[in-house]
């Protein structure tokens, strides 16, 4: 079962499954993919049996690919039974995992299950459930009624110990259950279900008309699911599983006892300088990804949040060779024909800030270090907030966001109401002066000077 039935799910985990089917000689896996909010994807799919083209761009692109593990295309919101259903069969064992930031459904204060979100309290009442963990855990609830054995839940989004939060919100959600109800499944679920970590990485931009007409014109077909990825793609997972799983190690996949590292390099240094080269790049006007960091100024900011504020706190996994992931990292960002946009990577900020650039920010100060670097991208993203007009806003707290924006809107009255808000920052990092000092700065830079005043500043300053 996947639940995220996106691009990324097609162009990863669909892809790393059929590699291992191939070079393992083991074909009996297939994946029932779910759709959450929209039915696109399962409209997209069903028709064509769940196949799709994968198409690579930039240098070293293997020619295109139809994938066929995805064997069932679902949509959750006409048919959330089904999902329910599918956990809770034998034959199945697996349940993986990519909904985005916001389809957790956090409590950020607590780290924990937003009891208070609409849709979570719905689906706890026992109506057929629309969101991702309230439909994981009444599969899992139906499972251990059926007495249909251990499975494996795998989180394979960009949040740190992304199997240990997803714990969490399944156990809290089924405590919160009616009392007879919940106290056997959270046994059940503690006994039957686990739930590792893992780092997944590769880009994969929304596809776009212009790439359906590319891979029709090449491949003679119109495949209204095709995926467009760069060459690379990397899976680290953390070994401990309840049931069995494909051979993802044969595909290429890292097996460890501790993914906290992997997730730490990736979500800081990648995903964070992403986040920054997406702010810095709307703000300048640039559409793509490629377009920000062929912008020295921005590329500079990037390697120094590199090397000054996250390879100087995390410690990295022993395998990797820091620097030359970094020097990856960049070069994978300035690849020209992927087309992924600034828009794209900086949508949902509210829900992307906190697991990228936060640590970074807190780690920096209480070495008593400035986090100057990372400050810069969050200055980018408030901006970046306040000069777009609410409905178009591509994030979940769009509406909050510009409710607590004041209507004069400098760095001086902005950055103290988006500090303000506690669903990203906490009370102590929002009255810490330094940071407080280094966003006005920054964003005082961006609003007045705008390109000329960064370069000016990251170059010179
Ligand atoms: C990106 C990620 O959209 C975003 O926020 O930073 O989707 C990024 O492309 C992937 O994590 C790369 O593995």
């Amino acid at each position: 079962m996947h639940l995220g039935l996106g691009a990324f799910a097609r162009a990863h985990t669909a892809v790393f499954t059929e590699n291992a089917m191939l070079k393992s000689g083991d074909h009996s896996w297939g994946i029932a993919g779910v759709t959450q909010r929209s039915r696109t994807v399962a409209r997209q799919l069903a028709p064509q049996d769940g196949l799709f083209t994968v198409s690579e761009r930039g240098a070293g692109a293997a020619p295109l690919r139809v994938v066929s593990s995805i064997t069932e295309a679902i949509s959750g919101t006409d048919d959330p039974d089904a999902v329910v259903e599918r956990i809770s069969a034998s034959t199945t064992a697996l349940v993986t995992l990519t909904i985005t930031e916001k389809g957790y459904r956090i409590n950020p204060r607590t780290g924990g299950l937003d009891t208070t979100d609409t849709q979570i309290e719905a689906d706890l009442t026992g109506q057929p459930p629309q969101t991702a963990i309230g439909q994981t855990v009444r599969g899992l609830q139906r499972r251990s009624a059926r007495d249909a054995g251990p499975v494996t839940v795998l989180s394979c989004d960009n949040l740190p110990a992304n199997g240990e939060l997803t714990h969490r919100l399944v156990q809290e959600f089924a405590a919160a259950l009616p009392r007879p109800e919940a106290d056997p499944l959270c046994r059940w679920i503690e006994a039957n279900v686990t739930f590792p970590n893992t780092m997944v990485d590769r880009m994969v931009p929304a596809t776009t008309p212009a790439d359906l007409d590319a891979v029709e014109d090449e491949l003679g077909l119109r495949d209204e699911g095709a995926v467009v990825a760069e060459p690379f793609l990397q899976w680290v997972i953390e070994d401990h599983f309840a049931a069995r799983r494909p051979r993802w190690e044969d595909a290429g996949a890292v097996f460890t006892q501790d993914v906290a590292p992997w997730e730490a390099a990736k979500l800081q240094l990648l995903n964070a300088s992403h986040s920054m080269l997406a702010y810095l790049g709307m703000a300048a006007g640039k559409a793509t990804i490629s377009e920000s960091v062929a912008e020295d100024a921005f590329l500079a900011a990037c390697r120094r949040m590199m090397a000054e504020e996250v390879l100087t706190t995390i410690s990295t996994p022993d395998q990797l060779d820091a620097d030359a992931y970094c020097a990856q990292i960049l070069s994978r960002f300035a690849n020209p024909a992927l087309g992924h946009t600034t828009a794209k990577v900086g949508s949902d900020g509210s829900q992307k800030i906190g697991p990228r650039l936060l640590s970074t920010v807190r780690d920096n100060l209480a070495a008593g270090r400035e986090p100057r670097w990372a400050a810069l991208a969050v200055a980018a993203w408030m901006q970046h907030v306040a000069s777009t007009p609410a409905p178009q806003l591509d994030d979940p707290l769009a509406t909050t966001l510009h409710e607590i924006l004041p209507a004069n809107r400098t760095a001086t009255t902005v950055i103290p109401a988006l500090l303000g808000c506690r669903t990203i920052f906490d009370e102590q990092l929002a009255t810490q002066p330094v940071f407080t000092a280094l966003l006005t700065h920054w964003y005082s830079i961006i609003d007045t000077h705008g390109l000329e005043g960064l370069r000016n500043e990251i170059n010179h300053g």
